[in-house]
């Protein structure tokens, strides 16, 4: 028996919710053909406010319409955005248009009206009987109010073929806006390579979460992954390999910018990481003259760290630190540049002051502010306090950080115990380390980003950010196993207020979120933690009747294959690439969830 949600009922009254402390019920009585398949109970992360009226309901049907806050172009782009999530499992044709009013049988986006509390990021959502009306000051916050009318329908609005509805989203208005200005997640394209499918794919994944920064660690020890014009044979030689020994790859500049647009769209900002002086085993690899010796050493396929080192005291080292920061900042639109700078073990104190002191200004020269892992924070003289330092430590007590934030310089929380993706839930989990222990759900989630480090409080946190580092990871579908459910609980710690961290309220949100996950085809750990939900208006899908997809078998057009929960067939021929991604060999079609 399938029975969809509806919801918190409050009997028919008007009941104001604040989502602080115990959260709200989590479980909705039986189905009825027109209930909300979802409540705003469910909405990760948490919003600051939200009052449920139970006596409505909107349907978003064939007849409903987006319409912008007329004169933006930015508001607009947020409305064909919410029309393309929205037609691909409705089949509505959803037009969007220009209206400064909020006509009813419509979702408007507006720029007009919005309380100040809200700020730069934040949002209204009122969904009354004849209308949804999203309000906010910047089209970021429009963006966000998006992601939380997504949560608000059915599960089955993930789906990436057309179902039967009914669209309905639970009457009541919300009232949202960050704990943190910056919530960010990283991945790894240096150790494994990953298409650009795969990164927009993930970005789109992110935004669903709110989080609003993608740090692309670009450049390491195994593999150089950006072309850099000045200096070509980082990309072609030293991007030639990666973990493993596989072929690697890189994107053209062209692609990168493809990827920042496919970001930008989603109001996400990419922070691009030149990995140095350390991590820098594929540049050296390709350039003999950036080693003290002159002799390029070999490229490296294992996971050792700390061994390599820029030259710290040739000139040439600094014309390209120079090069390549200029080439990667003038593609890059955002704020921020990251500069690594963790486990440089191969560096004496002496020369990573040296090479710290000079190449900060570097990245100040091209217009951008440097973001350090924390290890930065030891830089004598001290750097300049708009330095950001990225805290990865699995210890609380760091007192270079400690002071460093004594000076103002602000810290982003990335502490490997409890937000680094790549680590495995569980001593079985088959891919991920172990270095800074297990990770499960309640693990990434129990801990506060503003009393987690030692003389790091709230007002010195920049934000609060997830690696995933990608030793183990080589495809779309490893990324999201490790992702999700975790990514979820950090986006909450750097969205929702402090007060609303509730692991118990926490996990049952968790729990709605399965279902949307499976629609969408997203592979994720049914981790035991957490209740997840089935009750949706989606069928949930079964076994497949077809083999499994197995990524180094040839398939010939045609053939049908089981993967995450949905079958797929070859279109034509095609190996390797994941079922769900266009690759270079093949594409797949989405056959729908398994029956
Ligand atoms: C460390 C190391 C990375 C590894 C990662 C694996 C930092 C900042 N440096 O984190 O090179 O890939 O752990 O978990």
């Amino acid at each position: 028996m399938r029975s969809p949600r509806i919801g918190a009922r409050l009997g028919g009254a008007l009941a104001a919710v604040v989502l602080a402390g115990a959260g709200l019920a989590a479980s909705g009585p039986t189905a009825r053909a027109h209930a909300p398949a979802s409540s705003f109970a469910d909405v990760v992360p948490a919003p600051v406010k939200a009052t449920p009226n139970a006596a409505v309901t909107f349907a978003v049907t064939s007849g409903t319409k987006i319409y912008t806050q007329p004169g933006s172009a930015e508001a607009a782009g947020v409305g064909s955005y919410l029309g393309e999530l929205l037609r691909r499992p409705t089949g509505f044709p959803l037009p969007v248009s220009p209206s400064a009013g909020t006509p009813a049988g419509g979702i408007s986006l507006l720029l007009t009206g919005a309380d100040p509390a809200v700020g730069e990021q934040g949002y209204q959502l009122e969904t009354t009987a004849d209308k949804v009306v999203i309000r906010a000051t910047k089209a970021a916050g429009l963006f966000a109010g998006v992601q939380t009318l997504r949560q608000l329908l059915p599960a089955a609005v993930e789906s990436t073929t057309v179902k039967p509805g009914p669209w309905t989203v639970p009457g009541g208005s919300v009232l949202d806006h960050p704990r943190f200005g910056y919530r960010g997640a990283h991945l790894d394209v240096a150790r494994h390579f990953f298409p650009v499918q795969t990164v927009k794919r993930y970005i789109d994944e992110l935004a669903a979460y709110k989080i609003n920064n993608l740090h692309l660690h670009l450049t390491d020890d195994q593999g150089w992954r950006i072309e850099i014009k000045s200096w070509p044979k980082l990309a072609t030689y030293g991007g030639s390999t990666q973990v493993g020994g596989g072929p690697g790859g890189y994107y053209t500049q062209e692609q990168y910018k493809e990827i920042i647009a496919h970001a930008a769209s989603r109001h996400m900002t990419v922070i691009p990481e030149f990995d140095m002086p350390g991590h820098t085993n594929s540049a050296l690899a390709s350039y003999a003259e950036l080693n003290c010796n002159g002799v390029a050493p070999p490229l490296r396929t294992d996971i050792e760290v700390g061994y390599s080192s820029l030259c710290i005291n040739k000139d040439i080292t600094y014309k390209f630190v120079d090069d390549v920061v200029r080439e990667i900042s003038a593609l890059t639109p955002g704020k921020y540049f990251h500069l690594g700078g963790d486990e440089a073990h191969a560096t004496s104190e002496a020369d990573y002051n040296t090479f710290m002191t000079k190449v900060v200004p570097i990245v100040t020269k091209y217009g951008k502010t440097a973001i350090g892992w924390h290890e930065a924070a030891k830089t004598k003289p001290d750097l300049p306090t708009s330095t950001v330092l990225q805290f990865w430590d699995t210890k609380s007590s760091n007192p270079a950080v400690a002071a460093a934030a004594a000076r103002g310089n602000k810290v982003l929380m990335s502490p490997a115990n409890k937000a680094y993706l790549d680590m495995k839930y569980n001593a079985n989990t088959p891919l991920g380390l172990s270095w800074a222990g297990y990770i499960e759900v309640q693990d990434a989630y129990n801990w506060n980003p503003a009393t987690y480090a030692q003389g790091v409080g709230e007002s010195s946190v920049f934000g609060v950010e997830a690696p995933l580092w990608s030793e183990t990871l080589k495809t779309l579908s490893d990324i999201e196993f490790m992702a999700f459910p975790r990514l979820p609980a950090i986006a909450e710690l750097g969205w929702s207020p402090a007060s609303a961290q509730n692991w118990d309220a926490f996990k049952q949100r968790l729990g709605a979120q399965g279902p949307r996950w499976a629609a969408a085809g997203i592979n994720y750990y049914k981790s035991p933690q957490v209740p997840w939900r089935t009750g949706t208006t989606d069928p949930e899908p079964g076994a497949c009747d077809n083999p499994a997809w197995d990524r180094v078998k040839v398939y010939t057009g045609g053939t049908a294959v089981s993967h995450g929960d949905r079958e797929w067939r070859a279109k034509w021929w095609t190996q390797g690439d994941e079922p769900g991604t266009t690759g270079q060999w093949g594409v797949w079609q989405d056959l729908g969830a398994c029956k």
